[in-house]
């Protein structure tokens, strides 16, 4: 059991200074000046000069590692349980890539219940770019219903020479059976969109609103942030058509795409051109490649994604380009937790899970991380580390 004292709570709305008490996994309660029982054995954490955020979730993270676009060499690593917990990231959704075919859902799967094991919050989503969706049980409905752990499907490829060129009407019964799925397993039925540089843009997206009754919330388009073309494309849409658009945090200095946005700036365009603070997200394509390509469709170069790059993101959106805190909190925090459905994450409130992140209240320095009520990172330094990660 933990008891925070004296520290200043964004919910991620700004709850003022609170004290918050955390046992069994839980938040437990929210007050001014809780007595400390120490007879339970509680553990007072001194929060003065400090603030309190929920755990960051992160909706694009190839745990399994991605990549292959520049062949077998270029396979990115697995990810580690310090690459993620370093970064105040206590929820991830694992998903495949460009390479559906040796990186397998069976595979990602095993990976996720690692990492849960090791101590954060883990789910999948079904599937990789390619459509024909590669699903576990045959179907992606199955898959939604069936498998705990699968919330979705993803990321599925659009205007991306990569892609698998679906056909809008493929593409709208993917969202469709995801949504079905969802409803059946009162899961998020979300399908993240890889959104690639073709001049299509949100057309499939686009399609899917003018045509059916499915609602935005099953559709979220990534890497909205890849170019200001399609970073204007993502803002008519969010504004028009009531979508969700997502940003990609992720960005590789030595291979930076075209008239590629910083995810930090794009929040700013997007919410001063009037999108609701509700409508974007962020996600950092950890473990993923950022590939660079050139006009003739060869291979430039690539990087690989930081799960670190969400809090980086989301610090710079507050200390460089002056967005609020909590707008700035409520893209990786409640936003992602609302379009994953998932109600007991992305909050501090009474009897939500005890993913929390503490840091400077000036310099917004990440100081502790717990992670289902157990600390992960304290003085800013990672104190639990994966099975086969160096000692700390
Ligand atoms: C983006 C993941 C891309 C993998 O376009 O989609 O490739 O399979 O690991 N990454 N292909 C990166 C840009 C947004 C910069 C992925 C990658
Ligand atoms: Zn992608």
């Amino acid at each position: 059991m933990y008891l925070i004292q004296n520290i200043h709570v964004y919910a991620p709305e700004d709850l003022g200074i609170r004290d918050v008490l955390t046992g069994g996994g839980k938040i437990l309660k929210i007050g001014e000046r809780l007595p400390a029982e120490k007879a339970y054995g509680v553990t007072v954490i001194d929060g003065s000069g400090k603030i309190l955020m929920p755990g960051l979730i992160d909706a694009h993270v190839h745990i399994l590692g991605g990549g292959g676009e520049g062949g077998a060499r270029t396979r990115t690593p697995e990810i580690m349980l310090s690459d993620i917990i370093s970064g105040g990231v206590t929820t991830v959704v694992g998903c495949l890539g460009t390479d559906g075919c040796t990186r397998t859902m069976s595979n990602l799967l095993a990976k996720a219940k690692g990492l849960e094991e090791e101590g954060i919050t883990t789910y999948v989503y079904t599937g990789s770019y390619q459509v024909p969706v590669r699903t576990l049980t045959g179907s992606i409905m199955d898959d939604i219903i069936l498998l705990d752990k699968v919330v979705g499907t993803g990321e599925i490829a659009v205007s991306d020479h990569r892609s698998s060129q679906p056909t809008k009407e493929e593409f709208a019964r993917i969202v469709a059976d995801t949504r079905v799925g969802g409803i059946l397993s009162g899961k998020a039925g979300l399908v993240n969109i890889h959104m690639g540089d073709g001049g299509e843009k949100l057309e499939f997206l686009r399609y899917v609103r003018r045509y059916t009754q499915i609602p935005p919330a099953n559709m979220l388009p990534t890497h909205i942030n890849r170019s200001r073309t399609l970073m204007n494309d993502g803002i008519d849409y969010a504004k028009n058509l009531g979508g969700y658009i997502d940003l990609t945090t992720s960005s590789d200095p030595d291979f930076l795409e075209p008239d590629e946005v910083k995810a930090s700036c794009g929040l700013k365009l997007a919410l001063d051109a009037g999108v609701g603070e509700e409508q974007i997200t962020f996600s950092s394509d950890g473990q993923g490649s950022l590939p660079v390509f050139y006009p003739d469709g060869t291979l430039k170069g690539l990087g690989v994604g930081k799960v670190s790059s969400l809090y980086r993101e989301m610090r710079d959106a507050v200390m460089e380009d002056g967005v609020p805190l909590v707008k700035a909190l409520r893209t990786v925090t409640s936003n992602p937790a609302a379009l994953l459905k998932l109600p007991h994450k992305g909050r501090i409130a009474e009897g939500a899970d005890a993913d929390l992140v503490l840091a400077d209240d000036k310099s917004l320095v990440v100081d502790t991380v717990l992670a289902k009520g157990v600390v992960m990172v304290s003085d800013g330094r990672t104190i639990v580390r994966g099975t086969f990660e160096a000692a700390p």
